[in-house]
């Protein structure tokens, strides 16, 4: 939007910056004044922008304003990290401010959201500040176009407040004749989307190592997207589909299509799609700077099962490291993705990274259409097609053939001296006991940040979403030492039966495991009730994290005024996928307890001030991940000798119980948090 100036809303006001006349785009320049009169300033409403003597942006720069902007691509890393650093150089917020609206219309709009909400996120002075979801300030990564020409129409139309939301659809981008399209409902959910946007933000595999070099961030990176793989498997089977299959062999053709019905706004193209059967090739497209074989890929694979089959890695030096138990899983989840931490980037390459691109590319490997990337070439998008799961299916297998290489959790490892869990339960308003409701549910999305019309205030999308009831865990234990002691207390579900009706095995309910809650109970002598609400999940981040109900709509529904108020970090599972959508009949799956010595599990450091929402997916900022057992614990290793079934792994600090996830398929208001609090309290008490 060139001819107009940047708007920073602040609550449900919009703000001008007052930028000095030569931060306009050259070309308006020599109408600055018209500009300026038309929008008009006042110190109510604009907030001025100090000059400051530009940093050299010529490398950013090099890439269009309104091209594609991939982070998998080397060439788009380059010049993202040199924005971030700039960015992150800046003195003062207020220069900080000034050097970002200067950007804001002459760097390539998606590189420059990026960028800087890595910034946001990583200066001492900003990290603070709530991002806005990338949902609002993109929608077209979310939503087709049509979309957007309704809501216009609806704006100039009908005045703020009073304005319709635009209804969109469920299914849109297929049809059940294609058996992939049942679980799109999944893959295309904005949360879930919006989680994988955000923690490639915290995560990010390349820029200043200040905000590469995280704790554990390899280990993450292979722990979150594992347990993406079990969700969507567990999904899958509820929805009557197999397992998803690895893929192994880049010379087939891929069977799975999907046309994902978006088009970039600014950008002025559709993203392509990808029919049933394409193949993957080798790319060399010159403008991109991009040359990669498959058999490279090839190469990157076999050199990374090498450092799996010997325990030792080679480094940029060319001498060769023992990875140990403890560290092991970071140093490949680094190397396999690649992040700059990786060992050696030339010798083992950017294994998953590049498969994203040759799957972006493959319906033009030498540009000669001048095609762009499809949506797998995105963070942002990548999650809706099934090729997704597909892909990370195979890089899952490689940090799987590591882990079954450790030796098992001994029962010493495993047990809780003293401490024994006689009974978990799972307690909703229903009348049947361990029973999880999913249903469906309507929310809302403004779109006013990220669409260009006046008259301006908001306007929304409304999605369909999956759903469920509140409910709560209740966990009996009991404590016989003879003091208090503390507790990690992990909760998993997991699916019974696999796609033929058959019992899961005991590896494979494993592999399954979909991580619930963590979270650390005092345990005082003798008996102990513990009572836990789903929304108080350490995996998810609230509601309101990812839609922007229409308040005064719904007074009711107001749990929170403003966003301002509520604070949180966008990282996280969405809540409303907390459960899986189980089966209209009613879908079987074992609910695991387990209560774990917290005197082990305790990390050394201070109590973190901001948000502790997402954490198990998203860890702490600024400090440690705060479980010292390996991620997946305790089902990321294969079983000791004896056990075949999730029974015989039990030890007395455990426990587990058959649950039901039952489908209602209807649309439920969503229950405001106080609603939801006080029925937790009636539904403890029954
Ligand atoms: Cu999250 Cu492949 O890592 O997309």
């Amino acid at each position: 939007r060139p001819h107009e100036p940047v708007y920073v809303p602040k609550g449900n006001k919009q703000v001008v910056l007052d930028v000095p006349t030569n931060y306009l785009p050259e070309k308006y320049q020599p109408v600055a004044s018209e500009i300026f009169s038309r929008v008009g300033t006042s110190s109510e409403t604009s907030i001025p922008i100090k000059q400051i003597a530009i940093p050299d942006l010529s490398l950013p720069l090099s890439l269009g304003r309104r091209d594609g902007f991939s982070l998998f691509l080397p060439a788009h890393q380059k010049m993202a990290s040199n924005l971030v650093e700039i960015f992150l150089g800046m003195r003062t917020v207020e220069d900080l401010l000034s050097l970002a609206a200067y950007c804001r219309d002459r760097i390539n709009s998606q590189m420059f959201v990026y960028a800087l909400s890595i910034a946001i996120l990583h200066r001492p002075d900003t990290k603070n500040l709530p991002i806005p979801q990338l949902s609002e300030i993109f929608p077209d990564k979310y939503m087709d176009s049509s979309i957007f020409n309704r809501a216009k129409e609806e704006a100039n139309v009908m005045p703020t407040g009073s304005r319709i939301p635009i209804e969109i659809p469920l299914d849109y981008t297929a049809t059940d004749a294609d058996p992939e399209h049942r679980v799109a409902y999944w893959r295309e959910d904005i949360g879930i989307n919006l989680h994988h946007w955000h923690w490639h933000l915290v995560y990010p595999f390349s820029g200043p190592m200040v905000v590469v070099n995280k704790d554990r961030r390899g280990e993450l990176f292979y722990y979150m997207h594992h347990q993406i793989l079990a969700r969507y498997n567990a999904e899958r089977l509820c929805n009557n589909l197999p397992r998803v299959r690895r893929l192994t062999n880049l010379r087939d053709p891929i069977p799975e299509a999907y046309f994902p019905k978006l088009d970039q706004i600014v950008a002025g193209r559709s993203w392509p799609a990808r029919p049933a059967g394409y193949s993957l090739s080798d790319l060399d497209r010159k403008s991109d700077q991009l040359k990669i074989d498959l058999a490279d890929l090839e190469r990157f694979r076999d050199r990374i099962f090498d450092a799996i089959h010997t325990n030792s890695v080679r480094n940029n030096a060319g001498s060769t490291v023992r990875i140990d138990e403890k560290t092991g899983i970071d140093v490949l989840g680094n190397m396999v993705e690649a992040s700059i931490l990786s060992p050696s980037r030339t010798f083992y390459g950017d294994l998953h990274n590049l498969g994203h691109l040759v799957i972006a590319y493959c319906h033009d490997p030498d540009h000669r259409y001048l095609e762009s990337f499809s949506i797998m070439g995105d963070s942002t998008t990548a999650m809706r097609d099934p090729v997704f799961y597909r892909w990370h299916a195979f890089i899952d297998s490689l940090f799987t053939e590591y882990k079954d290489s450790l030796p098992a959790y001994t029962l010493q490892q495993l047990v809780f001296p003293g401490v024994s869990v006689s009974n978990i339960r799972i307690n909703t308003s229903g009348a049947n006991p361990n029973t999880l409701n999913s249903h469906w549910t309507k929310s809302d999305i403004d779109l006013s940040r990220g669409l260009d019309f006046t008259p301006r205030g908001s306007i929304f999308a409304r999605v369909q979403h999956l759903n469920h009831d509140f409910y709560t865990y209740t966990i009996t234990a009991n404590n016989s030492n003879n003091k208090e002691v503390l507790g990690t207390v992990r909760i998993f579900i997991t699916p019974k039966f696999d796609e033929t009706g058959r019992q899961l095995t005991f590896n494979d309910q494993r592999m399954l495991m979909i991580e619930m809650d963590k979270f650390t109970v005092p345990l005082s002598r003798g008996q102990n009730i513990i009572n836990r609400m789903s929304n108080e999940s350490a995996l998810t981040i609230p509601f309101e994290a990812t839609f922007r109900n229409v308040d005064e709509n719904r007074p009711d529904e107001g749990d929170f005024q403003s966003f301002d108020e509520f604070n949180y970090c966008g990282c996280g599972w969405p809540q409303h996928m907390l459960v899986p959508k189980g089966t209209k009949q009613g879908y079987p799956m074992d609910m695991f307890v387990m209560i774990s010595n917290y005197e082990l599990d305790r990390v050394n450091q201070a109590d973190s001030r901001g948000c502790r929402d997402g954490v198990s997916f998203c860890g702490l900022r600024d400090l440690k991940y705060p479980d010292t057992q390996s991620m997946g614990f305790p089902f990321d290793r294969v079983a000791r000798v004896g056990v075949n079934s999730l029974h015989d792994f039990l030890t007395p600090n455990m426990n587990l119980q058959q649950i039901t996830v039952r489908f209602n398929d209807v649309i439920k208001p969503r229950l405001s948090y106080k609603k939801q609090t006080n029925e937790s309290a009636s539904a403890s008490l029954t």
